[in-house]
């Protein structure tokens, strides 16, 4: 029996069969993606084989489909080991607010240049629109122009109000979407909005400044009436840059990517070399200090050029 893992509880799994029933699986034997070390084996997204035991509702996964692409977060802050988040993803939502909490830039350039590695389409939602001041209002425009300007589709959305709401919705037809961001960005309270009966927990404004407090605890996806899927998942503070090299990092700004073949030396780190088109760039405006300053953060990141590999 062939199926799709949409719910994870550590060692069971939740699959979804081709004849559309639900099954709780467990997993038999091991499985690996080539040498990355992760702790979890089987990830929601994930197309399996499975068997059923004796019981007719419960069943062992034997086989994983080699996945399109996954996305990881580091399983630990000293941990070496990843844990998949999602696989055979076809894109993700970045929601961002800018009041209550605010995202930061370094934040979102992080999750935008994992999403590149993995080739996964990123929209930016900015959620809680309706909390808006004079000076969110003025900080939204700059930011939006700013990723728009890189190519980035952003939307502006508020699910206190339902602002933009259809767009969203209309946007997860027939899609597998993962949604990203912070603790207590709106989440849950999106998905609640696009499909009712779902009926997602979601936090109170003051609990999510506790911290450490999600109030979604581990990633599930969900069946839309649409046809789509969507991944909600805990609040993600550090996504995994696990498998990257140092010289890719430029790569995945795209506005750097654009220039890079214009640098005097090929092996250009963008940081000290004469005639860096990027530096040149910079100079001039057209690339932004916020996207500089966050390629030189994730540069210097220590877990790069670190290849987890056995
Ligand atoms: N004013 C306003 N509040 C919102 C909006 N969207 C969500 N909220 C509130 O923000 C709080 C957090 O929302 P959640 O949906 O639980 O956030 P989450 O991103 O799922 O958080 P985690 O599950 O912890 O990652 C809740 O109190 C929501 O009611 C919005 O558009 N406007
Ligand atoms: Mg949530
Ligand atoms: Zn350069």
């Amino acid at each position: 029996m062939k199926g799709i893992v949409i719910k994870s509880t550590g060692s069971w799994y939740t699959v979804k069969s081709e004849s559309g029933q639900y099954i709780d699986c467990k997993i038999k034997g091991q499985f690996r993606i080539k040498g990355l070390r992760t702790t979890n084996p089987v990830a929601i997204g994930d197309h399996v084989e499975f068997d059923y035991l004796d019981q007719e509702d419960v069943g062992v996964i034997r086989k994983i489909e080699d996945r399109q692409n996954y996305i990881v977060r580091k399983s630990t802050k000293l941990s070496k080991q990843s844990h998949i988040i999602a696989s055979n993803i076809d894109q993700a939502f970045l929601i961002v607010t800018l009041m209550e909490p605010r995202t930061s830039t370094g934040f979102m350039d992080r999750f935008l240049v994992t999403a590149e590695a993995y080739h996964i389409p990123c929209t930016i939602i900015f959620n809680k629109i309706d909390l808006y001041n004079d000076e969110a209002k003025e900080l939204h425009k700059a930011t939006v122009e700013l990723y728009q300007k890189i190519g980035y589709k952003c939307l502006e959305v508020s699910a206190e109000t339902g602002l933009n709401i259809d767009v969203v919705a209309n946007e997860l037809k027939g899609k597998k979407t993962l949604l990203a961001g912070h603790s207590g960005v709106g989440k849950s309270t999106i998905i609640n909005k696009i499909q009712p009966d779902l009926d997602l927990k979601t936090g109170s404004i003051s609990s999510y400044h506790k911290k450490g407090t999600h109030t979604t605890t581990f990633a599930e996806m969900f069946e839309l009436d649409n046809g789509g899927f969507i991944i909600d998942t805990p609040g993600i503070k550090e996504f995994g840059l696990i498998d990257f090299d140092k010289q890719e990092v430029a790569e995945r700004f795209p506005e750097m990517r654009a220039m890079m073949h214009d640098c005097k030396y090929h092996n250009c780190t963008h940081i000290h070399e004469p005639d860096c088109a990027v530096l040149q760039a910079l100079e001039d405006g057209s690339i932004s200090r916020s996207r500089y300053e966050n390629y030189l953060n994730i540069f210097n990141d220590d877990n790069l050029n670190q290849k987890h590999f056995n």
